[in-house]
């Protein structure tokens, strides 16, 4: 049985969870702080990174959500994410690199350290010229959401792809922390709302931080 440890607002944690639940392999999940996480823990991944995923009794410990999903692509046939031929598939990680780095650095990150870690690890107020700046950057991001979904049937192609999971999990830690306007991103709306239907989403939905609760409309599938 797989054991996932995971940080309940970590977007790359979430994309593991997502595409584990999309392919229907079962885990514990485990949630760890990476700021004050377990021995057992740092022993898995001295990087002290979340998400992991391990197998005690088979002795795998899988490290970062990429190596993650694609261990599973290439270990279990139902619902492959990452799909089509050569160039779709390049396509896909093409996507997914974007998400998860650059997503990531102009807009997660920032509000992530800006709003959770100052509230509730070192206790400041935030930033108000960096949050702005991460909400004109996620606006550049979801207008090529906008674009990408305008063209295509998916974010990657006519498929659903890990790329919709990457991209969708990042924007739910957004959302989770108030960060999206989704003014004038009406395609990218409909979309993150059919992603936030899918069953898989349910556990991401019902998460909740002590002291850092999400906005009311966070959980509503129709909003
Ligand atoms: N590339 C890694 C990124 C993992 C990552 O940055 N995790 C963050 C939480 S979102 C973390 O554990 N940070 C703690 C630290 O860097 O000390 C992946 O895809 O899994």
């Amino acid at each position: 049985m797989w054991t996932l440890y995971h940080f309940a607002l970590c977007p790359f944690s979430r994309k593991t969870r997502l595409a584990l639940s999309e392919k229907d392999v079962s885990f514990d999940p485990v949630t760890v702080q990476p700021w004050d996480a377990p021995d057992e823990f740092y022993q898995l991944n001295p990087a002290g990174r979340t998400p992991v995923l391990h197998d005690a009794a088979r002795r795998i410990t899988l490290v970062d959500s990429q190596a993650i999903c694609e261990y599973m692509e290439e270990t279990v046939d139902r619902s492959p994410l990452v799909l089509g031929s050569a160039a779709q598939r390049a396509e896909i990680r093409r996507l997914v690199a974007l998400f998860d780095q650059i997503f990531f650095a102009d807009v997660t990150h920032p509000l992530l350290h800006e709003k959770m870690k100052k509230r509730l690890i070192l206790r400041t107020a935030p930033d108000s010229t960096l949050l702005r700046s991460a909400m004109r950057l996620a606006h550049e991001h979801l207008d090529y959401i906008d674009w990408l979904v305008g063209n295509r049937r998916w974010l990657a192609g006519n498929q659903l792809s890990l790329a919709d999971f990457a991209a969708a999990a990042q924007i739910s830690v957004v959302d989770y922390l108030g960060g999206v306007d989704w003014n004038g991103h009406e395609e990218a709306q409909a979309w993150y709302r059919v992603m936030k239907s899918r069953p898989s989403f349910g556990p991401l939905l019902a998460d909740k931080m002590e002291g850092l609760p999400p906005p009311r409309h966070y959980a509503d599938v129709n909003s």
